[in-house]
């Protein structure tokens, strides 16, 4: 079964459990509190380097970083309605990943967890 390294407060691990959800594979979640920087161990970091969550294990595979994921599980485990097969449709998609990887990550996303946290770091995602 998938197994879904998250965090409850994560937004990059929501979309994931959303695409999941909407393409009916099961899988199992691992939960962290980042707070316990449970994703800075020596164990976690050999699944990503980067130490942080999502990350997506597919029995021998490993897949960090939410637009990778999203993409990983859309390939795999749809028949073509969330990602298109063609070029230009591909591109599409990737268009609108980068615009939550940026413009939403950097705006609404850092407004949200530095309301909901109380936080004052410059980059209140980093824990
Ligand atoms: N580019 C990555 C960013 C992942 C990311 O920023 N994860 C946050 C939680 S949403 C995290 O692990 N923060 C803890 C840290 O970096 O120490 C993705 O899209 O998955």
């Amino acid at each position: 079964m998938l197994k879904l390294y998250d965090a409850n407060i994560s937004g990059n691990c929501y979309k994931i459990k959303v695409l999941l959800s909407f393409l009916n594979v099961e899988y199992e979640i691992i939960d962290f509190d980042l707070f316990k920087r449970q994703h800075k161990s020596a164990e976690f970091i050999a699944l990503n380097e980067f130490g942080q969550i999502p990350v997506l294990v597919d029995g021998n595979e490993t897949i960090r970083d939410s637009q990778a994921i999203l993409f990983y599980l859309a390939s795999k485990y749809d028949d073509g309605a969330w990602l298109p097969k063609d070029a230009l449709g591909q591109a599409k998609v990737i268009q609108w990943l980068s615009v939550a990887a940026n413009e939403i990550f950097n705006s609404f996303a850092m407004a949200r967890v530095y309301h909901l946290l109380n936080r004052t770091e410059i980059d209140p995602c980093r824990v």
